[in-house]
């Protein structure tokens, strides 16, 4: 079955002030949608993978026909990445949104930087310093919780690594509100995080 895009879990103006409406209607409906129409339509030329999760697709790109192994990595990477990151948002100012983190993921983090104010700065400063487009990830690997980077829509899954918690900084995720400042958009963001969904992926990264 064709992948389909899924409503927001809240209104486009929902992230105000941090990310502007205008921002998100473009980013859900054209980009991540763009992403859905063109690897549904690189599958429609295997349509023995199509039953596959997107994740499932993904995490072994090796097993992707060739003539379609990039067009599902960009796009299939680009599906994956914005199905988790708008639910790793949500309404600044309502429980559980922005904030300290809570739960497991809190220890974890004080356990492994310290404390909340050294893993932003870690956040905030690996995912600046990204070439381009591409996203800042964080992972458990070894027991313990760090924070990578990504190219263009490239997964963690493709290298065996859960995304727990993951922050777009392509152009079009902050642009229009922020220009080229893509720090003060990193800065900002924390405002939105959903931790009961940071949680959620946390103890399935731990397995
Ligand atoms: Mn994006």
């Amino acid at each position: 079955m064709a992948y389909e895009l899924a409503p927001l879990p809240y209104d486009y103006a929902g992230l105000e002030p941090f990310i502007d409406a205008e921002t998100m209607k473009l980013h859900h409906d054209k980009h991540h949608q763009t992403y859905i129409n063109n690897v549904n339509a690189a599958l429609e030329k295997h349509p023995q993978l199509a039953a596959k999760s997107v994740d499932d697709l993904i995490k072994d790109l090796n097993a992707i026909p060739e003539d379609i192994r990039t067009v599902v990595r960009n796009n299939g990477g680009g599906h994956s990445n914005h199905s988790a990151f708008w639910l790793l948002m949500g309404k600044p100012g309502t429980s559980g949104i922005g904030g300290a983190p809570t739960g497991d993921i809190a220890k974890q983090i004080s356990a492994d930087f310290g404390d909340f104010e050294a893993f932003k700065k870690t956040f905030n400063e690996t995912t600046a310093k990204q070439f381009g487009s591409g996203w800042g990830w964080l992972v458990f690997q070894g027991g313990k919780l760090k924070v990578i980077t990504t190219p263009n829509q490239d997964s963690p899954l493709s290298q065996g690594l859960y995304p727990i918690l993951g922050n777009d900084v392509w152009e079009h995720a902050y642009y229009l509100k922020y220009q080229n400042k893509r720090p003060d958009y990193l800065a900002a963001w924390w405002s939105v995080v959903n931790w009961a969904e940071v949680n959620k992926r946390f103890a399935t990264a731990k397995g």
